[in-house]
């Protein structure tokens, strides 16, 4: 059975747990990284020497490197749902899938900066900073979004999971976000699909 290493407050774990549930994949997961450990044992090394999370086994197979396995995994189990047999078309879906490490550019010390860290320890002046960066991100995002529900277009894609974890983040920090329609609308139509409200739209911890 496939499967998945990694604790589940992690944004690239959230994604391979919300793919596999997208794709109706059956996965064992095992809890690794932050205050779990593991990730340091030589045997976790092994499969991934940079002793970060996620990582999956699948038979034989070994996959590091979220995107790759959410790839992977539409790629394996999602004929039908989320593979996309077209060239081109898949492009289009892939493309925003790696801009998600652009957005998690400021959307990740926003994150760290206002769950992980005790408010007399912040730098306001640094998380400004990405609040603005983040906004300019996200109004392409809003742009994008102004004609259709997905982030590819009329169906939901590998493109949304890659964006999505990061929706959910931006929308919880105390901060003024800026007039965005499109997101926000995007926001709940995410919130509606089980997968997400099942491994992405929880608590940040
Ligand atoms: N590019 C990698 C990044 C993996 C990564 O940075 N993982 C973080 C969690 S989001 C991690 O393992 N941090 C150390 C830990 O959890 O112990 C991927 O997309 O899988």
């Amino acid at each position: 059975m496939l499967k998945i290493w990694g604790r589940t407050n992690s944004s690239n774990v959230q994604k391979v747990l919300w793919a596999a549930d997208e794709v109706g994949a059956k996965y064992e997961r095992v809890d690794a990284g932050g205050a779990f450990g593991v990730v340091k044992e030589p045997k976790y090394l092994a499969m991934n020497p940079n002793g970060l999370v996620p990582t999956i086994e699948d038979g034989d197979l070994v996959l590091w490197e979220s995107n790759t396995i959410v790839r992977y995994l539409a790629a394996k189990y999602g004929k039908g749902t989320l593979w996309i047999d077209d060239p081109a078309r898949r492009g289009a879906a892939e493309k925003w899938m790696d801009w998600g490490f652009t957005l998690g550019g400021p959307n990740g010390p926003l994150f760290w900066g206002y769950v992980r860290t005790p408010p007399e320890q912040r730098d306001p002046k640094a998380l400004e900073a990405h609040r603005v960066k983040a906004i300019e991100l996200w109004t392409i995002v809003d742009r994008q979004l102004a004609s259709q529900p997905w982030i590819a277009g009329k169906d939901f894609s590998i493109g949304d999971i890659g964006l999505g974890v990061f929706v959910h983040r931006w929308h919880q920090f105390p901060i003024e976000r800026g007039n965005l329609p499109n997101l926000a609308g995007y926001y709940e139509r995410l919130k509606a699909r089980p997968a997400y409200a099942r491994h992405v739209a929880l608590p940040l911890t």
